[in-house]
């Protein structure tokens, strides 16, 4: 499995798709395995069973969807997962914004603040002209 891909998690509230194991705030030694769950797996712990075509997460939280998704701290700015940083993560971040949210995972300009000069930041790293997706 590549690197760059986690399991995710969707939050129902925002949408936004995170590290399963960071999304329930578990912190910590995350594990990611190639295989299928077994009894004991560790909270943390999630992975990819190619051989029953499914992915897993020991994780404490309810009622998320799970996928496999682009690691999320891999490319800056990208919060759906998809590996670009296109306009539909500036909505994101906008929703961000007007939620007045304090996350710094939308501190794209890292000066501790998520605001405006993020979605600057963000529309200058768009991974295509114009953003387009
Ligand atoms: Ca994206
Ligand atoms: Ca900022």
């Amino acid at each position: 499995m590549p690197t760059n891909v986690v399991l995710g998690a969707r939050d129902p509230n925002t949408n936004i798709w995170s590290n399963a194991a960071d999304i329930d705030a578990i912190g910590g030694t995350k594990t990611l395995v190639n295989g299928a769950w077994t009894p004991g797996a560790a909270l943390g712990s999630y992975g990819v069973d190619y051989v029953n075509n499914v992915a897993w997460a020991v994780a404490n939280g309810t009622s998320r969807d799970f996928a496999v998704i682009t690691n999320p701290n891999t490319v800056k700015g990208d919060f759906d997962g998809d590996g670009e940083v296109t306009t539909a993560d500036l909505k994101i971040l906008q929703a961000a914004i007007n939620s007045h949210s304090t996350n710094p995972l939308y501190d794209l300009n890292g000066d501790g603040k998520v605001n405006a000069l993020d979605s600057v930041w963000l529309i200058q790293h768009y991974t295509h002209p114009g953003g387009a997706q």
